[in-house]
């Protein structure tokens, strides 16, 4: 099986992260493509940057759906561009936070998030909402760690991050750490082992999901709202990204 894991944003070094966090969790015969925007932004941290990754996402989506992906997965923690994703793709399409909050849930009655700039935090908050998890999701701590920093081993993410989680378990009355950015699976065993409870990276869970999903054979529903795109003619900018064919 082919699964497409699509890092919304343009930065060349993080898709190869997360890209290394994929291949270690897939199953024997899961081929993993990493990839990403052919424009957008270097990092999402906000509403504006979001917009731009979610088109994005629907370029890869376009792309790796002619290229025969049996699934998809969006790596960035605010799900850009999931539901249009959806649309656009007969195989399952998974968002890492949607994953994370699922697989959290089965392992603990209550969650916290601990993510990357505090203005982030209301984009996780409205997709606490938007999935139904308000009643496991018990707090979501920004860490004010700029997303790229993730990417520079002389940072001291792991550290506030680690401190960020230990104040969550402290005072959320949560079981469970979901962590708030793709930049973050490689820190996830060592979180783990040192915070004692569940740590859920989404990359993980979002790949491990999608193979579930495929291996038994399901696929995304047809059947109203995540019907295939219209065809129509989009104008200017968005010309390339006129939905033609049916998949
Ligand atoms: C993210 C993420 O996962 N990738 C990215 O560029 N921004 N999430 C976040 N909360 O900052």
């Amino acid at each position: 099986m082919q699964i497409h894991v699509i890092n919304p944003n343009t930065t060349a070094s993080m898709t190869a992260a997360i890209g290394r966090a994929a291949d270690a969790c897939a199953a024997p015969g899961t081929v993993i493509r990493v990839v990403q925007p052919s424009f957008g932004a270097p990092s999402i941290e906000g509403h504006h940057d979001d917009v731009w990754a979610a088109a994005g996402v629907t370029e890869q989506v376009q792309a790796g759906v002619v290229a025969g992906a049996d699934a998809f997965v969006i790596a960035c923690f605010g799900d850009p561009g999931l539901a249009a994703a959806r649309e656009l793709s007969p195989g399952p399409v998974i968002g890492i936070a949607e994953a994370a909050f699922h697989c959290a849930s089965l392992l603990a009655t209550g969650f916290s998030v601990v993510t990357t700039l505090s203005r982030t935090c209301v984009i996780a908050e409205h997709l606490v909402v938007q999935y139904g998890f308000e009643r496991r999701c018990r707090g979501i701590h920004g860490t004010d760690i700029a997303v790229l920093e993730l990417d520079d081993p002389a940072s001291d993410a792991y550290a506030r991050i680690l401190a960020s989680a230990r104040t969550a378990l402290a005072h959320d009355r949560s079981g469970a750490i979901v962590l708030g950015c793709a930049g973050m699976a490689d820190l996830c065993r060592r979180l783990q082992a040192e915070l004692g409870v569940p740590v859920i990276d989404g990359v993980a869970a979002a790949v491990k999901l999608a193979e579930s999903l495929v291996s038994l054979g399901l696929r995304t529903s047809k059947h109203g709202d995540y019907a295939a795109p219209l065809p129509k003619a989009y104008a200017g900018l968005a010309a390339p990204f006129s939905p033609r064919t049916s998949p």
